[in-house]
């Protein structure tokens, strides 16, 4: 593969932020993400483990981000996974990704509209969406570009979700038989030019009708009990359990049912997975798919040492979840245990493993989530990856490096 094979084009955030290609790890970059997550100060121990001990630092630490990138969005205060300690993130270490402006919106103003083919379009105010039924879902919101920089590994969070189906909501609006897709409108927007045409585009993202009808997925206004904070989406974004965060809309304004598939920048230049597939005949095809349903996910997030224990704890998330594996230096998968998360479908899940027989000096840990249909985390080097060109869903397994003294 080529050098060039590596680029991506550029369609503004790096322009934006002046990063040169040189600041972006391995599938090459285009749009910059931005994140905050704050670290915890105080450490408590993963569920799962007892007592206190002392984390053993990985010897591989993500860099910080380039300067362009704080200067264009404020100070990044990265997920420290070392640092991961509740199962619910607090709102305010919370990442944040927002590719336009915030806005702020006053409660009583606010109003979602319900307009295309449906047979009565309708107006909903806070109040109306907060009558209606309520639901909860805990549900892992992950950046489809978490560990696609070096410096991007914190782009994940887990809160519970509070607000309303959308299902019943849509029924009784009557879906038209000709509407086929769900578009999404924030009140965020920017100026996009394509072919030469500027234009104000509000930043949105769809669902098929039938993706849209699921049962969880949310018109939510609650995040963790409180209302929705400002850069979350304040006062109503969609939560759609199991996808990766761009489908989650924020500052919803309005939902449009179309009869044809929205072609808008999120759904098909940004947030787009090239990848060179190679075909059962032996033949390359380039594809471009959306991204969408979150992939199978693990991270070791630290090892930690009472006297001469040694505990190995981490996270997996992206889809149901039979088990994590885990694996040292080049030794055997071993099975770790899933300690907190275990009944809640979209969360992620905590796992722990005791390691034992070690040794002094280097070693590298791995881990892989294994789903229920047996389907597996890719290691870093497979196909699937390397021959992925963009930098989303970078789903591949994660060697840690550690030195024990
Ligand atoms: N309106 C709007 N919604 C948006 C975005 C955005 O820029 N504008 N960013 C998306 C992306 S790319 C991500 S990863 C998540 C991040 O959600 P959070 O900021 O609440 O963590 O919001 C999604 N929803
Ligand atoms: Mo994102």
């Amino acid at each position: 593969m080529t050098s060039s094979n590596k680029r991506m084009s550029d369609s503004g955030m790096e322009k934006q932020v002046g990063l040169s290609r040189r600041d972006f790890l391995v599938r090459g970059g285009s749009t910059l993400l931005l994140l905050a997550m704050s670290d915890s100060s105080v450490f408590e121990r993963m569920a799962g483990a007892a007592g206190d001990g002392d984390v053993i630092p990985f010897l591989d630490r993500p860099p910080a981000p380039p300067d362009a990138a704080v200067k264009a969005f404020g100070e990044l205060n990265r997920m420290d996974w070392q640092k991961l300690n509740q199962w619910i993130t607090p709102n305010d270490q919370f990442f944040t990704v927002s590719h336009y402006n915030r806005p702020i919106i006053l409660p009583e103003e606010y109003k979602l509209n319900l307009t295309g083919l449906v047979v009565n379009p309708k107006t909903f105010t806070l109040l109306e969406l907060k009558q209606r039924p309520r639901q909860e879902v805990v549900f892992t919101l992950e950046c489809a570009g978490n560990h696609g920089f070096e410096w991007f590994t914190g782009g994940i969070g887990t809160a519970k979700w509070a607000g309303t189906p959308l299902a019943p909501l849509l029924k009784e609006a009557g879906l038209k038989p000709e509407g086929q897709e769900i578009i999404f409108f924030g009140a965020d927007a920017g100026e996009e030019e394509v072919r030469s045409v500027k234009m104000r585009q509000e930043f949105s993202r769809s669902l098929s009708v039938t993706d849209a009808l699921r049962p969880d997925v949310l018109f939510c206004y609650e995040m963790n009990g409180e209302p929705l904070p400002p850069e979350h989406g304040f006062p109503v974004r969609l939560i759609v359990p199991g996808w990766y965060g761009v489908a989650n809309v924020k500052w919803l304004s309005r939902v449009d049912v179309t009869d044809r598939r929205w072609a808008g920048r999120f759904m098909t230049r940004d947030y787009v997975t090239i990848r060179e597939e190679a075909q059962s005949d032996g033949r390359t095809v380039w594809t471009q798919k959306v991204v969408g349903p979150a992939r199978l996910k693990s991270v070791t997030a630290r090892v930690v040492s009472r006297g001469d224990h040694y505990q190995i704890e981490g996270a997996a998330w992206g889809g149901p979840i039979d088990r994590v594996e885990v694996q040292v230096d080049n030794g055997p998968w071993v099975s770790a245990t899933i300690t907190r998360g275990r009944e809640q479908d979209f969360a992620w899940k905590f796992w722990t493993l005791n390691w034992t027989g070690v040794t002094s000096g280097e070693h590298t840990i791995t881990s892989r989530a294994v789903g229920l249909e047996g389907s597996i985390q890719p290691a870093a080097d497979d196909p699937v990856l390397r021959n992925k060109h963009t930098y989303w869903e970078s789903n591949g397994q994660i060697t840690r490096r550690i030195s024990i003294g």
